[in-house]
């Protein structure tokens, strides 16, 4: 049973268990209906308070749900028999009060959470609205600002903002059910007016309110279908009764519900939950990890630092002398005062951080280590010497991390004993705050590394991918093609610009010129000698990227990549110097211009042609990792669903053909892709591990 009903004197505990997050399944709102009725027609009971059991409150509608035709009775109904009811309701939350969850105790006459409670509308981040009445019920509560914020961004608030904004009534350190059937009964007595019954409040008159929200939703989030269609519903929930407004959310909400966004964006929810976990480990536990170092405290190191002291490990860094020591801490210094000078950190919460970090340049002081994650110059004898020197120092179960981009892992551990211990660990910049994290396991890497590299990914709220070991792993393997189409595209007549406003207008937060520019072109640069170095050609080509290096324009920190910087101002400006030196390599006949959706279309399939090679060398086990990669690395349109999964949108047959007649060998269509298309499958066939290599 997911409801039980327990009578406590003149109260009804309403218990709902329905692991693993008492989603609103069908059977759950056929309980709680059936709950109402019980309630309504038991003369000795006066009020019910609402709880779960679990680890959370009602986390929303059941998102399993969504692909199959929604089932009565319909949550607005459940909600509706409950603050219709002559008795009180009171909503007893702990842990996460989420979409129709929140809705259900918007419905109840009084909220009391538990301190660590997170209270939110994120439907928006799965492409749909608050379909039950969140529209139109919480800026009756809160006010129409913070109401519009909430679910705008989908973002949930903390317990203590909720009460200061009256959406709940009370705060708990612990348990809120005894304070919940406190409020039940006082509530009794005096039944507040139910939200629906109230009126709505509206922003101030003329203070283009609404418009400035559409114009931002329209500039962040260009493409984007439920954020305009969530400000539609609460601008109707302002201005139209509550019944038409409930029902104009309604509708959206049902119209959404099926679109591709939301099928986009629900296939990214669920690839995200199933990241970190790897079926061939399950039977393996994951180390204890109660100490941690990091070797090199630059650009990364610093970062990871702070990845690791936010998940309360205590750190130690290691660095090459007292000059560069003091520089690493101060990086990790200036991280935390960012937080906290941000609201995003309490300053006791940082100097508890504080209290975990510490630094030496003698590695005999990471002996006592668990793990060590070493963040030094991409140089492979200078990784080498550091891993030799760990490899000495620390204890024998000891694991030791490499975060390199382009390096091979296996030639770096081969400076140890213990190549069984060592794994790749790539972060992504900034390291404290990209959520993406490439596992790269060696040939030799013990299960039990594995299985804590995972784990640890998991802990430090990553989303952690297992991928093989090739030249820039998934990640920076597809960004070089990104950026040699896009630099292919300037010698055939595109700007800078164009190709950036293309690919902004697919959904990208910045194009790969301003990118490049924000990061620096040294990094690939160096990258591109190496493997020209090592005779591949193709990998390395960038005539234009090279050029500019030369002329040492390495981005916004040095005024100038493939645009000009002004004093103090990070705005691109197309620069006179890379036109001439773009029209200077030009080939004569290629002076076209092109339309964002060609830019787009020459892109998008070069990238999905490299992510059909990676998934057919092993590199990536299924298209989700694909997707998730992109997503969480490289701003890649998460209402798109990921690099693999918009390809099947488009249809693999359209992908390969606007491969077949590239002049480049290079991207001549994957032998799986071919294949796929022949035999008419799609890459969602493959979301489970693909048979092995072409
Ligand atoms: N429906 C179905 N399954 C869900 C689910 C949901 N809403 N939420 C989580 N799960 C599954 C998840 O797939 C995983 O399964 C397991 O629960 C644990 O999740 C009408 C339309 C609640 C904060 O957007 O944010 O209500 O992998 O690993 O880290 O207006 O899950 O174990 O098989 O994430 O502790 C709005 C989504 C729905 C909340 C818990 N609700 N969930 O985090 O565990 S739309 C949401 C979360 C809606 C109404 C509308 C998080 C969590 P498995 P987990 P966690
Ligand atoms: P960085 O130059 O900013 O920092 C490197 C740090 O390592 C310096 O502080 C240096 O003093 C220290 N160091 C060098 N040799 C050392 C030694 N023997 N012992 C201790 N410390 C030593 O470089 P970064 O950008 O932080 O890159 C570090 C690693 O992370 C590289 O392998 C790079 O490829 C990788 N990476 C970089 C990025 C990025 O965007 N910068 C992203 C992912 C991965």
């Amino acid at each position: 049973m997911v409801v039980t009903l327990t009578r406590d004197g003149d109260l009804m505990v309403v218990t709902v268990d329905n692991p693993p997050v008492n989603a609103l399944s069908q059977a759950l709102r056929q309980g709680l209906l059936d709950a109402v009725a019980t309630v309504e027609s038991d003369p000795k009971v006066r009020a019910a308070v609402l709880h779960c059991a679990g680890r959370t409150f009602i986390a929303g509608a059941d998102i399993r749900e969504f692909g199959s035709p929604s089932q009565p009775p319909h949550l607005p109904d459940v909600i509706a028999a409950i603050e219709g009811t002559g008795k009180p309701w009171v909503a007893a939350i702990h842990g996460s009060a989420l979409g129709g969850g929140l809705e259900v105790a918007l419905g109840c006459a009084g909220r009391v959470a538990r301190a660590e409670s997170r209270l939110g509308l994120p439907e928006v981040t799965l492409g749909v609205i608050p379909g039950a009445g969140g529209t139109v019920r919480l800026p009756r509560l809160i006010g129409m600002e913070t109401a519009t914020e909430m679910i705008l961004s989908g973002k949930p608030i903390d317990a203590e903002r909720a009460r200061a904004k009256g959406l709940v009534d009370l705060v708990t350190e612990g348990d809120p059910l005894p304070s919940a059937r406190t409020l039940a009964r006082s509530l009794s007595e005096t039944p507040p007016h139910p939200l629906s019954r109230r009126p709505c409040p509206d922003v101030e008159d003329g203070s283009g309110f609404w418009e400035g929200r559409e114009a931002t939703l329209n500039a962040k989030g260009a493409g984007q279908e439920a954020p305009l269609a969530a400000l539609k519903a609460l601008r109707s929930a302002a201005t139209r009764p509550f019944d038409e407004a409930m029902g104009i959310a309604r509708s959206a909400f049902l119209a959404l519900r099926d679109s591709t966004q939301a099928k986009a964006l629900r296939h990214v929810f669920l690839v995200e939950r199933g990241a970190g976990s790897d079926p061939t480990l399950a039977d393996i536990p994951p180390r204890p990890i109660e100490s941690c170092g990091v070797v090199g405290g630059g650009t990364m190191g610093a970062g990871i630092v702070a990845a690791l002291l936010e998940a309360g490990l205590p750190t130690r860094l290691l660095e090459r002398d007292e000059a560069t020591l003091a520089q690493g801490l101060n990086r990790v210094g200036r991280i935390l005062d960012g937080a906290v000078t941000k609201g995003r950190l309490a300053p006791e919460l940082a100097e508890a951080r504080r209290a975990l970090f510490s630094g030496t340049t003698d590695a005999r002081d990471m002996a006592d280590r668990d793990l060590v994650i070493e963040a030094v110059f991409e140089d492979l004898d200078v990784k080498r010497t550091v891993f030799r020197t760990l490899d000495k120092v620390l204890k024998a179960d000891a694991i030791i991390a490499t975060n390199t981009s382009y390096l091979d892992p296996r030639e770096i551990a081969t400076a140890t004993t213990r190549p069984d211990r060592v794994i790749g660990l790539h972060f992504f910049s900034p390291a404290h705050v990209m959520k993406l994290l490439e596992v790269v396991p060696l040939p030799e890497t013990a299960p039990d590394v594995l299985a804590t590299a995972l784990a640890l990914g998991k802990r430090l709220r990553k989303i952690p991918v297992r991928t093989g070991i090739c030249d820039g792993f998934i990640g920076n393997r597809i960004l070089r093609i990104l950026r040699r189409e896009a630099e292919s595209l300037l010698l055939e007549g595109a700007t800078p610009s164009q190709v950036d406003a293309a690919m902004r207008a697919f959904g990208f937060p910045m194009g790969p010129f301003e990118a490049q520019d924000l990061g620096g072109l040294d990094i690939a640069h160096l990258d591109r000698r190496r493997l020209a170095a090592s005779c591949a050609p193709a990998a390395s080509w960038a005539p234009l990227g090279d050029a500019l290096c030369d002329l040492g324009r390495l981005g916004q920190k040095t005024g100038g990549g493939w645009y000009d910087y002004r004093q103090g101002d990070r705005h691109p400006h197309p620069s006179p110097t890379v036109e001439e030196l773009v029209a200077a390599r030009r080939t004569a006949t290629s002076d076209r211009t092109f339309s964002a959706e060609e830019i787009q279309n020459r892109i998008i399939p070069a990238m999905v042609n490299e992510g059909f090679h990676i998934l057919a060398e092993g590199i990536a086990r299924t298209p989700g990792d694909i997707d998730l990669v992109e997503i969480h690395g490289y701003g890649f349109p998460r209402w798109r669903g990921g690099l693999m999964y918009h390809a099947d949108q488009m249809g693999l047959d359209r992908i390969r053909g606007a491969l077949v007649n590239r002049a480049d060998p290079s991207l001549a269509p994957s032998p799986l892709l071919d294949r796929l298309t022949k035999e008419g499958r799609t890459l969602a066939d493959l979301n489970a591990p693909p048979a092995a290599a072409e």
